[in-house]
């Protein structure tokens, strides 16, 4: 075992997750550098059994070790939604991150702040024709009415951190790496792939 897969399709978690486990002394690989087109149905009941089923799906197909990203946001003002449907919170088709941006921002009108809420990450690392290890991290924050900054994906540009009052958008991506959800779930992943791949 010499290679990780980067099971995701989505750009902005492949170079999340690429800094995230650079020091790791193992060798990373996107599905785009091995020629691996698959998606995924994300059908499970919770964000465990939909990053178990990515994870061993993309490591069945890839012959190698391979760690997914189920993640969500979780709005207290909206009954935790969107959380596992994050990616596809919109009526329409076809719709882009600032869309289901400006569709959140649409569904809290009228609601009293700070509209609180956290990002959920869960992690799982599947070995080909084997087992599956999940971890998790969560990063509390709160929404607000205006987008602020251009980095990170998704729903950053409305998600503020009100410790440093800036959004995740506003934050270098080494920043981010320090305190978000993903970055809590990969550092309790790190012992997991450590020992997969024999490092100390
Ligand atoms: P893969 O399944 O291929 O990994 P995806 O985008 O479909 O890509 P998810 O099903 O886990 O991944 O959806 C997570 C969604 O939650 C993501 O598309 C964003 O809308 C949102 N999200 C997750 N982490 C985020 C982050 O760090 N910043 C902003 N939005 C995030």
């Amino acid at each position: 075992m010499n290679k990780l897969l980067i099971a995701t399709n989505n750009k902005g978690k492949v170079k999340e997750l690429q800094d995230l486990l650079k020091g790791l002394d193992i060798e990373l690989v996107t599905p785009t550098d091995i020629g691996l087109k698959l998606e995924v149905e994300e059908d499970g009941a919770n964000y465990e059994e939909n990053a178990a089923k990515k994870a061993s799906a993309f490591a069945q197909a890839s012959g190698l070790v391979s760690l997914a990203d189920d993640s969500g946001l979780e709005v207290d003002a909206l009954d935790g939604a969107p959380g596992l449907h994050s990616a596809r919170y919109h009526p329409k088709p076809g719709a882009n991150d600032a869309d289901r941006r400006a569709y959140m921002l649409e569904n809290l009108q009228g609601k009293p702040r700070p509209w609180t809420a956290h990002f959920h990450a869960t992690i799982a690392i599947a070995v080909p024709g084997g087992n599956v290890q999940l971890v998790d991290g969560n990063c509390r924050g709160e929404i607000i009415p205006e987008e602020r900054g251009t980095g990170g994906f998704g729903y950053d540009p409305i998600f503020l951190l009100p410790e440093l009052n800036k959004t995740m958008a506003e934050l270098e991506m080494d920043e981010k790496n320090r305190l978000s959800h993903r970055a809590r779930a990969v550092m309790n992943a790190i012992p997991i792939l450590k020992n997969l791949f024999g490092r100390s």
